[in-house]
């Protein structure tokens, strides 16, 4: 009896571990349905780049000998879920099992769990570390901290590694990776690709069904093959990577890519591995094309922080999403969804995620992940705005970076200090405060930047938790020693702006 080879709209991998466990007879079924574009509001562009790619692969899986059974989101028959529509397949092809390759999110694991047909679970092994081996490394150990993970992961796989040593010295070149950037009409962009008629068809599609969904649908230049992805992949090899770690936390108003690669929506559908990626730039350095700095920090981020949050996403359970130590309650300010503001920071990071799904970074973490933080916004909103408005965001590599990383409220399962910061951070790193109706040198008063109000204030409300953690130290020292006078204003200021905040004032 053939069996149901169940492929995601995140694992278009030829070698996928469900398709090298199908035998023939077997039928490939892919199906875009409403739940999963629904589970939140999608950005357009995300829909359309899964719908578009998921239709070339089927077409490749097809070329290739492969009987699929392909759902359009429009078809009549469409039962509007994964399981719904497995059933509905099993039923035609007179099938009863499924083979399927893990999903990256608990709440597909669990519908598939309780689909009543016989749901057989493939490891993912589209990554450099099982999670055997992540629980292998994590067990035992007090914290777990990504320098410590990178290295083995190193030694593992060789990657800039001259024998036991790591290449050039340093196993990590971040002090060299922090500066801010000056406009350069030379630098490169990211690759753009045109849509061809089947993406035509699916932007068309999205426009109608998802035109109300925050963010722009047209231009979309993404990639959507696997052969596009590697194109892009060649490209940011060869004119982006040398340059990439110099400034790699640095911002530009006209310039929203500087050197990132834009590889994450690739690598996240299953288009290009981590390993073929980390590989290209290890060779780009040992071939002498690239410095050192830009090769390690590019490589860090995919074998270091992809590899290291997939571990966290599955070791910490279903609950992590909802976890909230800091105990913040705030609604997510209408600002994040396109609401006027007048902090620049915030409105060109918002702007041009609107338009192009995309932020690096620095603006997750720094810019819009610094707010939400800073204002106390309840997580599980925080976490939901990532999961919707990125064109890369799943939730096994979102919720660490966002429920952990940025908002602390995992309470340092992935970081061991907050990421806050004052708006001196940001005006060092980007020139968006130039154009800004605040000002980021002034500390208190009518026009003061509010993450300069903000961030004393966030310490002082969070003392308790973090004056002893003994990286945090100086800051507290630092605000013991500001006049009294000074730190009360700061608070009452603060508070001002929260209250604004709260009657959804124009900020
Ligand atoms: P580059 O700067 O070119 O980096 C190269 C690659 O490194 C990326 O393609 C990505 O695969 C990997 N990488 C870099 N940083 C991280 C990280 N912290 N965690 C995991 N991988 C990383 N990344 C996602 O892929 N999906 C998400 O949904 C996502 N949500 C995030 C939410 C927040 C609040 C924060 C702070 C970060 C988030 N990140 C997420 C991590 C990071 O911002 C993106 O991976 C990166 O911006 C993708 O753009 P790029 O491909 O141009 O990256
Ligand atoms: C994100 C997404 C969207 C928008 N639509 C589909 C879809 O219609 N069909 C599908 O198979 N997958 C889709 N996905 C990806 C899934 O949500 C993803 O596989 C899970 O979140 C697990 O990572
Ligand atoms: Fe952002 Fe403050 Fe700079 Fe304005 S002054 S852009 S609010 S950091």
């Amino acid at each position: 009896m053939s069996r149901l080879i169940l492929v995601l709209g995140d694992q278009l991998s030829s070698d996928l571990s469900a398709l090298r466990a199908a035998e023939a007879g077997d039928v490939v079924v892919m199906a875009e349905v409403r739940d999963e574009a629904s589970y939140v509001p999608h950005h357009p562009k995300k829909i359309a780049l899964i719908f578009a790619a998921m239709r070339h692969f089927a077409e490749e899986l097809r070329d290739a000998g492969w009987y699929v059974r392909y759902t359009r989101y429009d078809d009549a028959e469409n039962a509007g879920s994964i399981p719904g529509e497995l059933l509905r397949r099993a039923e035609e092809v007179g099938a009863s099992e499924v083979i399927v390759t893990r999903p990256g999110e608990w709440r597909l694991i669990a519908a598939l769990e309780d689909c009543p047909l016989d749901i057989r679970f493939k490891a993912d092994d589209r990554f450099i570390c099982s999670l055997e081996e992540f629980e292998a490394w994590a067990e035992g150990r007090k914290e777990l901290r990504l320098e410590w993970f990178y290295r083995e992961m190193r030694r593992k796989t060789g990657l800039l590694m001259e024998g036991d040593s790591p290449a050039g010295g340093e196993w990590n070149y971040d002090k060299e990776n922090r500066k801010s950037a000056e406009p350069d009409l030379l630098r490169s962009s990211p690759m753009e690709f045109t849509p061809d008629d089947m993406t035509e068809e699916v932007l068309d599609l999205v426009g109608r069904e998802f035109g109300e969904n925050f963010g722009t649908l047209r231009p979309f230049t993404f990639g959507v093959t696997r052969a596009q992805a590697l194109r892009a992949l060649d490209h940011f090899v060869r004119h982006s990577l040398d340059g990439f770690g110099d400034v790699q936390d640095a911002m530009l108003r006209d310039d929203r890519f500087l050197n990132h690669s834009l590889l994450s929506i690739y690598m996240n559908i299953g288009l290009l591995s981590p390993m073929e990626v980390c590989q290209r730039a290890a060779e780009a350095y040992a071939t002498g094309k690239v410095a050192i700095n830009s090769a390690e920090g590019f490589i860090r981020q995919i074998l270091g922080w992809r590899e290291f949050v997939r571990g966290i996403y599955f070791r910490e359970g279903p609950e992590y999403t909802r976890r909230n130590r800091l105990n913040h309650q705030r609604g997510l300010p209408a600002l994040y969804w396109g609401g006027e503001t007048k902090m620049a920071c915030l409105s060109y990071a918002v702007e041009q995620t609107r338009e192009d799904a995309y932020a690096h970074h620095i603006q997750r973490l720094m810019v819009t992940g610094n707010f939400a933080l800073l204002i106390g916004a309840d997580p599980a909103e925080v976490h939901e705005w990532y999961l919707s408005v990125y064109a890369d965001a799943f939730e096994w590599v979102e919720a660490p970076n966002t429920v952990g990383m940025s908002q602390f409220a995992d309470g340092g399962v992935v970081g061991s200090k907050p990421y806050v910061s004052s708006g001196n951070y940001i005006d060092k790193m980007s020139d968006y405060c130039s154009g800004c109706a605040y000002d980021v040198k002034q500390k208190t008063g009518e026009t003061a930047c509010p993450f300069n109000l903000l961030y004393w204030q966030f310490m002082d409300r969070h003392r308790e938790r973090f004056e002893s953690n003994h990286r945090m130290g100086r800051i507290y020292s630092t605000w013991d020693r500001m006049d009294g006078d000074k730190r009360d204003t700061i608070r009452a200021e603060a508070g001002r702006f929260l209250d604004r905040l709260s009657k959804g004032e124009e900020v």
